[in-house]
Order: structure tokens, then C-alpha cells, then sequence
């Protein structure tokens, strides 16, 4: 149409301003109209890339797909199944009062209102931590010191016992750490006598022997006090 208009024009020979003119505003209308159809999908593009760096979990790259949404690739492994959520647990956490510290190794709470272990594990990471993880002998030591001397586990016919943060809920046999290192590697893996034994073929989480400080498995539904930890200087 606007070339038909200019060619009209050239043989009138006059009237080429008028032309010329609005061949300047269709460039402007196809220019803003591509303006207006590119800024809006800048912005999508850039609110993704900060949803996605916001929200991205350890080890857990992100990219934008061709559809302008977040994407992780994640391995979606224990880590995140069995981990508290975003909270970076090889940081130094917040302390909270009700939890005793003791310097080099840890900040813990023996909870002592029974609960079944994964419950347990929950109210653990709503207080900012996890269920405890021994992971050396001094750390051990402590934690049993302290279970020891915590008022008694009410609610529980195992009172001996208070929950702590592994288990072989993945693969019967194979105890790893709610953060998924096998005991060795976290650096405690003392059992009781005779543990562990998966009685009745139905022993899947990790305690903790008052009377030893040693571990043993137990069955994840019965109600057990338990221990959270807060790592801290
Ligand atoms: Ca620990
Ligand atoms: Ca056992």
C-alpha cells in the first residue's frame, strides 16, 4: 500500500512529502510495535532469572527455558527429600535459647514430648536445624550427656531411645545421615551392642541409646523423644 502510494505520487509528481512522510510513520508504528512486543518478554526473561537465582537450592543449577520459565536441574536425591528446605546447613545457624551450646561442637535440644521420628525430624527444621548428626565421638559424648541428663521422655514406651538424624529408608542396611553421608563419613558410627538388628524386619530410623551414647535403629512410627542440632561456633 505504501508502495503503491509512492509510485502514485512519483507520477504526479508532486506529493512526495506526503509520501515520504508517511512512510516515516509506518516505520515509527512497526518500530514501536516491536517495542511493544520485545520489552514485555525482556521483562518476563529477567524476573525468572531472579526467581531462579532467588530460589535456587544447593548444587542445583537453574537456567530460562525458550519459555521464559525457571528450570533446576536438580537431581532430586535425598538431599532435598530428606534435607530442610534452603537452609544452607554447612552455615553457621541462628541460635536460639532453648537450645544448649557447647563451643567447637554444637547448639542441641532434647525434645522430650514422644513423636514419631519423621515428625520429629520436621519440628527440628521449623526450629532452624535438623535431628542431630554425630559426627565425630566429642559430638557423641555430648549429645549422650545431655540426653542423659534431660527430664524423661514422656509419651514413649522406649524412653531409652531418642531419635536422632540418620536412617535406611532408601536401602534396608544402608544407614546414611539425613544429609546423605554414610556414618563413616559423618564420623560416628558407634552402634549398641547387638545393633543394628532391623527387629521384626521393621527398623528404618536412627537413635540414640541414652545409657551408651551408641546408635541404634528403631521403628520410624513409634513415638521417641528426640534431638535436634544447630550447628555453631
Ligand atoms: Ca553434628
Ligand atoms: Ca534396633
Amino acid at each position: 500500500m505504501v508502495m503503491a502510494k509512492t509510485h502514485a505520487s512519483s507520477i504526479r509528481g508532486a506529493g512526495t512529502e506526503i509520501s515520504l512522510s508517511q512512510l516515516r510513520e509506518d516505520y515509527l508504528r512497526r518500530r514501536n510495535l516491536s517495542a511493544m512486543t520485545i520489552i514485555p518478554g525482556v521483562i518476563q526473561i529477567v524476573f525468572y532469572v531472579t526467581l531462579a537465582m532467588a530460589q535456587n537450592p544447593p548444587n542445583c543449577p537453574s537456567t530460562v527455558n525458550w519459555f521464559h520459565q525457571a528450570t533446576f536441574n536438580c537431581n532430586w536425591d535425598s538431599n532435598y527429600l530428606w534435607g530442610p528446605p534452603y537452609v544452607p546447613w554447612n552455615q553457621y545457624l541462628q541460635r536460639r535459647d532453648d537450645y544448649t551450646y557447647t563451643p567447637g561442637i554444637g547448639g542441641y535440644k532434647v525434645h522430650t514430648r514422644a513423636v514419631p521420628w519423621n515428625e520429629g525430624r520436621l519440628i527440628c527444621n521449623q526450629e532452624g536445624g535438623y535431628l542431630a548428626i554425630l559426627n565425630s565421638k566429642a559430638e557423641a559424648n555430648v549429645v549422650g550427656e545431655l540426653f542423659r541428663n534431660a527430664p524423661p521422655i514422656t509419651g514413649s514406651t522406649s524412653e531409652q531411645f531418642a531419635a536422632i538424624g540418620f536412617h535406611d529408608r532408601f536401602r534396608q542396611g544402608q544407614f546414611v545421615t539425613i544429609h546423605s553421608q554414610t556414618l563413616e563419613k559423618a564420623g560416628f558410627s558407634e552402634w549398641a551392642d547387638g545393633q543394628p538388628d532391623n527387629w521384626h524386619n521393621n527398623e528404618h530410623c536412627g537413635s540414640l541409646y541414652k545409657r551408651t551414647g551408641k546408635l541404634n535403629d528403631v521403628n520410624c512410627d513409634i513415638p521417641l523423644g528426640f534431638i535436634c542440632e544447630i550447628p555453631v561456633l
